[in-house]
């Protein structure tokens, strides 16, 4: 037997308390955390396994009050660089920038929470710097075969209201794929983004990018109603999930 056999042998026993799946295959930004990287950066998690995924770890900061953080994020805008008009196929596998602004894709949400129960919590900034969140106690998402169905439950009121709840129970819809309920309007057609659609919402985070106040196009942009109405881009949006006990 070679010394790198007899290695790989014993290795696993080597690792302390921490679960050797935990420590090689981290499923979210929990576990990178539980395995000792308590920044916030890009990080690699496995949702489904051994397939990696580059993802935002909010690991908590004193610049926002994330609490203890451990957030993997799913969704940031922050500057209007990426484009969030797009079909089906990239919603499910995720686009962007890990760096910057980008969507982590629908299946890597649905891989995580089947496995896990998570909560979500919304980051809204506008272009003055005040910050708002809304916080709810229970997301989920379905499979593909749901059409990735969005279960939001459990409000918490940051200051941002919640603009969420029409996309509770709802389906994901984008310009080639509608899902929502309204009977006459796509949705994601007539409002430019890809979103758990209605009739069609009150929460709009991956609409296009407007700076600010500008009510050229009627409830079309990065908007959160119950904040700011349906004429207000939000400098800032990120949606990030933990795994709750
Ligand atoms: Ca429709």
């Amino acid at each position: 037997m070679t010394d790198m056999v007899f290695l790989g042998l014993v290795l696993p026993l080597l690792v302390g308390s921490t679960p050797v799946s935990q420590e090689l295959f981290p499923t979210d930004c929990s576990d990178v955390y539980a395995n000792g990287q308590t920044l916030s950066g890009v990080y690699t998690i496995y949702p489904a396994g051994e397939t990696p995924v580059q993802v935002y770890c909010d690991m908590g900061c004193l610049i926002n009050d994330s609490q203890d953080g451990r957030w993997t994020v799913f969704q940031r805008r922050m500057d209007g660089s990426v484009n969030f008009y797009r079909p089906w196929k990239h919603y499910k596998n995720g686009f962007g920038n890990k760096y910057e602004e980008y969507w982590s894709g629908l299946e890597n949400l649905y891989q995580l929470t089947r496995k896990r129960k998570y909560e979500l919590r919304v980051d809204l900034q506008d272009f003055e710097g005040l910050t708002v969140n809304a916080r709810y106690s229970f997301f989920s998402v379905k499979s593909e075969t749901e059409g990735y169905k969005l279960h939001v439950t459990g409000f918490v009121n940051g200051g941002a209201g919640d603009s969420m709840y029409e996309s509770n129970r709802q389906k994901f819809s984008t310009l080639d794929k509608d899902q929502d309920t309204h009977k006459e309007l796509n949705c994601a057609r007539s409002f430019l983004g890809g979103f758990w659609y209605g009739a069609c919402h009150y929460a709009n985070p991956n609409e296009i990018y407007l700076w600010g106040c500008d009510g050229t196009h009627y409830t079309i942009g990065n908007v959160w109603y119950h904040w700011k109405g349906y004429d207000y881009g939000l400098k800032n949006i990120i949606m990030k999930i933990r795994p709750v006990a």
